[in-house]
């Protein structure tokens, strides 16, 4: 039985995690600003929950959710920083600064909160998995992907980087970075359009959230020696594209 701190289990990826690691025995301190969808969570699983309302892009308040947790969801064994969005797929030269902000803002100091908060007691008891959802955005560029690929090729880095300095001990760090998967981020990065948001899935087979949260439980459960790094997965109908080129200005 591991206890999984989850940033973000009100929708997607986070809500498949909460639903499969409970069911397998776990369980789970489920975080989110929506209180409504966390109340939900905690009517289906009563005692094998914790819920927070936290906005892990207040790093105090996210020291505060840690320290005041109840006895029995103190030993974390697993921070899922999970949490994340992209705001638009305008051109940069388009884009708003406060989108840009936000963005930034979830994405990388969201993640570095978490971990703050969460590191140094895994570090003091040798024991720990960082689990981290970085996207093919954060590898292979595309028109609009501008700050929100940028922000997940941090987490990339940020993820590899930690694993550098865990050396000496137990504590596992992994990135998972997922291509096309149908769960509200598409509806988030068009502000709410649900026509814009399903048009991204027409005529393809995403992934589901559940093939993140099935990716994500082998991941934490293999043995204490080995440690996935990254691993990346798209739809079998998603691939690369060909470099754009400027023929009309020679
Ligand atoms: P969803 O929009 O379905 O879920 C996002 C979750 O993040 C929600 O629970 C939301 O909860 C939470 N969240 C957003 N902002 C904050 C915040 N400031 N504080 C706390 N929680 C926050 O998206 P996905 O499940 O698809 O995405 C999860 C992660 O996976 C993201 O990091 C995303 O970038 C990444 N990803 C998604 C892919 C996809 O195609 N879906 C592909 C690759 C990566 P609430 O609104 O209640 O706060
Ligand atoms: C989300 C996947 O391809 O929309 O990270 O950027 S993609």
């Amino acid at each position: 039985m591991k206890t999984i701190f989850i940033s973000g289990a009100t929708a997607g990826f986070g809500a498949a995690m909460t639903a499969r690691f409970i069911k397998n025995g776990n369980q789970v301190i489920a975080t989110g600003r929506r209180i409504e969808r966390l109340e939900e969570l905690k009517k289906l699983y009563g005692e094998k929950i914790h819920t927070i309302v936290l906005d892990i892009r207040n790093a105090s308040d996210v020291e505060k959710a840690i320290a005041i947790l109840p006895t029995q969801f103190k030993n974390i064994d697993v921070l899922i920083n999970n949490a994340g969005l992209a705001l638009g797929v305008d051109s940069a030269q388009n884009a708003k600064l406060s989108d840009w902000e936000t963005v930034i803002d979830t994405n990388i100091n969201g993640v570095i909160n978490c971990t703050h908060a969460l590191l140094p007691e895994m570090v003091k008891k040798n024991n720990g998995h960082i689990i981290n959802l970085g996207s093919v955005a954060g590898e292979f560029p595309y028109p609009g992907g501008n700050v929100y690929g940028a922000t997940k090729a941090f987490v990339h880095q940020f993820t590899l980087n930690l694993k550098a300095d865990l050396i000496g001990t137990n504590v596992r760090v992994t990135c998972i970075e997922p291509g096309m998967c149908e769960t509200e981020f598409s509806a988030v990065r068009f502000s709410g359009d649900q026509q814009k948001a399903q048009d991204v899935y027409k005529g393809m087979t995403p992934l589901s959230a559940d093939d993140i949260a099935e990716t994500i439980e082998w991941v934490m459960n293999r043995p204490a020696h080995v440690n996935i790094n990254t691993i990346s997965l798209m739809p079998t109908a998603q691939a690369f594209g060909a470099f754009a080129i400027d023929r009309g200005r020679a």
